[in-house]
């Protein structure tokens, strides 16, 4: 990995730096290329006793923390905001190396994640309470806000960078110190993010990184710690089920950004270019490797054809490959296990009437690359509609009924992300109103902002990360009443 970075010494150390506290054991764990499969690093493997010590850490340093004026504290991470600025070329380049995306989407990740920082860094300056009319002339009511306390962050190797950013800033803004379980395939991007931070001037024990082969014990011990008082997840529904349930016997409070199932609406009053340029957008960013990917693309029969001959035609001059190599819009899938998955809802797919009009294939039978891929004729019935694909697979579903779609859309479990298109105000209010999704973006395929709330209704999560709603997540509110005045 070092030989694509220029600053080697500083992302040298990121296997033994402060934050990391001491190894235990002297397990190791690998971590590799998803592109060529070579080893970048082999980091210490880390469990209960060292997530523990993190705490203790953590907990002992919160106080001081919070003690600070949020001036304070929000000039640590300002720093740490510039640094990460100064950084992006190498960042960038870690994060393409450990999970694959091509180059330039990396550097746009890390620019991203560097807004989180830059926006809480604003917002700790404006951590606001209330006054309350009070019923009676001798009392005083009033509100404060003061930080929850330690929090347990576990983050995905999606957006290994933005996902430590955008839990991490809020959090440390509120006050709260934090202990970090990245993902295990990809760790380096938030080492290096860490070793940064120690050179902000994070005081000791203030952020807290735990390096691990797998999630399991780590989860546990973060839940059911007493001294934790939250956890913040991004990853699987099924993980975030499970870390809910173990957090309910100390009642502990959870933000939880899990799977979604995106619908991504054409309406026949559309701009249709527009929405091809979007679809490439919310389908095609990160391999399809994000909560908020389409994975179901509604188009009304009457824009159907020209729609889908658009897509196709722009799908398939996108290139695949290594994310280093200039050009390359779709880098490799995370592991196998992905690969086997997009290949699976093809094939159901295709057994129930499905029609490739492009992709569909591997790209060489060593790694993970996956070509894109546009499936038409697809029905509810298939997998595919059903389930997040999580790769670069379009499946374009055909309707009739304008209302009906949005039904449709909303069958499903999940509430994260929807989009559509149309141009007719009364359409583009209804339809807004109508879709259960946390984030509805219209006449956009990218919506994501360090400025606005992210986060999902029904089974895609609890909590909301960015903007100011993201701070309030990491705050406790106090009543206080004075009597006798
Ligand atoms: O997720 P996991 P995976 C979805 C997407 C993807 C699927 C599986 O559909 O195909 O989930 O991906 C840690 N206790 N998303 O297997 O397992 C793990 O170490 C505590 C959506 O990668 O949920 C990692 O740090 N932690 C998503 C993190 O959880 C545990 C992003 C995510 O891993 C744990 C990623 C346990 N028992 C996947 N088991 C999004 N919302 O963007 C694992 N982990």
């Amino acid at each position: 990995m070092i030989r694509y970075l220029k600053s080697r010494e500083l992302f040298a150390g990121i296997d033994r730096m402060p934050a990391l506290g001491t190894p235990v054991s002297a397990r190791t764990f690998e971590v590799t290329s998803p592109s060529t499969g070579e080893l970048l690093a082999e980091l210490p493997d880390m469990g209960v006793e060292e997530t523990r010590a993190a705490i203790d850490k953590a907990h002992c340093a919160q106080p001081g923390w919070a003690a600070l004026t949020a001036r304070e504290r929000s000039d640590i991470l300002w720093r740490w905001h510039q640094l990460i600025v100064d950084h992006a070329d190498d960042l960038a380049a870690i994060l393409t190396a450990e999970m694959g995306k091509p180059l330039a989407e990396a550097k746009s990740e890390v620019t991203h994640a560097a807004a989180y920082l830059q926006w809480y860094a604003e917002e700790a300056n404006r951590i606001y309470g209330e006054t309350i009319s009070a019923p009676s002339t001798d009392r005083r009511m009033l509100v404060i806000k003061q930080p929850i306390g330690v929090v347990g962050t576990i983050t995905p190797w999606n957006f290994p960078a933005s996902m430590v950013a955008r839990k991490i800033s809020p959090a440390l803004a509120a006050g709260c110190t934090i202990v970090l379980k990245p993902a295990e395939q990809t760790p380096l991007v938030a080492g290096a993010m860490f070793a940064l931070a120690q050179l902000a001037g994070f005081p000791e024990g203030v952020v807290n990184l735990i390096y691990a082969s797998e999630g399991d014990a780590i989860g546990r011990e973060l839940c059911s710690n007493a001294k934790v008082r939250k956890i913040s997840f991004t990853g699987s529904t099924e993980v975030g089920r499970l870390l809910m349930r173990q957090c309910s016997d100390q009642i502990k409070k959870v933000s939880l950004e899990l799977g979604g199932n995106a619908p991504f609406i054409v309406f026949d009053d559309a701009d249709i270019d527009a929405a091809v340029d979007g679809a490439i957008q919310a389908k095609f960013r990160n391999a399809g490797q994000t909560c908020v990917s389409a994975n179901r693309l509604y188009v009304q029969s009457g824009v159907h054809d020209e729609f889908v001959e658009k897509l196709a035609e722009k799908v398939c001059q996108l290139s695949v490959g290594d994310g280093f190599d200039p050009g390359v819009s779709i880098g490799p899938l995370i592991d196998k296990r992905a690969l086997a998955k997009i290949e699976s809802h093809i094939a159901d797919a295709v057994a129930k009437g499905g029609i490739v009009r492009c992709g569909g294939d591997r790209v060489g039978m060593e790694g993970t690359l996956f070509q894109p891929t546009v499936l038409t004729e697809v029905s509810r019935a298939m997998t595919v509609a059903q389930e997040e694909t999580f790769g670069p697979l379009a499946p374009i579903i055909r309707f009739q009924d304008a209302d009906q779609v949005v039904r449709e859309a909303n069958d499903t479990i999940y509430g994260l992300a929807a989009y559509f298109y149309a141009s007719n105000l009364k359409r583009v209010w209804r339809v807004a109103e109508a879709l259960e999704y946390g984030m509805v973006g219209i006449n956009t395929g990218r919506m994501s902002s360090e400025a606005a709330p992210f986060g999902g209704m029904k089974q895609s999560g609890i909590g909301r990360e960015g903007s100011r709603h993201g701070l309030e997540d990491y705050l406790e509110m106090k009543y206080l009443c004075m009597g006798g005045i």
